[in-house]
């Protein structure tokens, strides 16, 4: 386990108190229209992987990034990947969302890396869940793409303005399923896997093309489900299986372009496959 130096904690305090009013402000979900947007999955506490990202953020000129929870625990520098996402959005507000994943819970955080870091910090850890209640669950890139942490609730007549912060779960928590309906996920109880014939109405229903997710973790950085109407992504690696790839994408008008990358010695490389969608008008 590695610890954040106390430079970092102060450095977090200080981002933690700015960053709290500009989330608070914030509503469930958000209607940003962006020019290149790019969308990055589960980080779980991976420094490494977040800076390699934004060094290929700068590369390819995005104007906005949206992030889609989990950035705590599993990988060892939470603290410094919350600072750095902290200080992203501070300086550019509008065009930094920052999702709420189910690792920005109390009921999680309370139980690994993230927790074990702050142990002598309790008021901090404390300060940061209150944070984390604050983050927004969803957002609706370019009136076409719906991106959240887990999944849609998978509930009938589901509406985009019945999704609140006060009721994250199955926004957070869900996970796409193969069969039509929905089917308990295992990870719990109360969550679920939604199936194929749930997304087709959610979208159609709200006048929306796709569903980009992150939260499950698997071996080629992105999973399409659903006749690629719902998208999978994971931007970090499995601490099982660091040798799989991951993904990161970005939107560019009706087009979406993941890249994938491994991890090479001590680095990460881009691979030169990469997957294209075309959203349907
Ligand atoms: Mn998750």
């Amino acid at each position: 386990m590695s610890m954040s130096s106390q430079r970092e904690k102060e450095r977090f305090r200080k981002n933690l108190e700015r960053i709290e009013p500009i989330l608070k402000k914030e509503d469930a979900v958000l209607f940003p229209k962006f020019k290149k947007t790019l969308i990055v999955a589960d980080l779980h506490g991976d420094l490494q992987t977040l800076k390699f990202i934004l060094k290929f953020a700068e590369k390819k000129k995005v104007d906005a990034m949206i992030f889609l929870g989990d950035y705590i625990d599993k990988g060892s520098e939470s603290v410094a990947v919350l600072n750095l996402l902290f200080e992203l959005k501070l300086k550019d507000p509008k065009s930094v969302i920052l999702l709420r994943g189910n690792h920005e819970t109390r009921g999680l955080s309370a139980w690994f890396e993230f927790s074990d870091d702050l142990i002598h910090h309790p008021e901090l850890f404390d300060t940061a869940n209150t944070v984390f209640d604050r983050l927004p669950i969803a957002a609706v890139l370019n009136d076409s793409i719906f991106c959240v942490h887990g999944n849609i609730a998978g509930i009938s007549d589901e509406k985009l303005k019945d999704i609140s912060k006060k009721n994250p779960k199955p926004y957070i928590w869900n996970d796409p399923g193969p069969e039509d309906g929905i089917a308990l996920s295992g990870r719990g109880s109360g969550v679920y896997r939604v199936g194929p014939d749930l997304t087709q109405k959610f979208l159609k229903q709200n006048n929306l093309q796709l569903v980009i997710r992150g939260h499950t973790s698997h071996t080629e950085g992105t999973k399409c489900w659903h006749g690629s109407r719902l998208v999978s992504l994971y931007s970090t690696f499995p601490y099982d299986s660091p040798t799989v790839r991951a993904a990161a994408a970005i939107v560019k008008e009706d087009r979406i372009k993941f890249y994938y990358y491994k991890k090479i010695g001590n680095g990460l490389e881009w691979q030169d496959e990469t997957m294209k969608l075309r959203l349907k008008k």
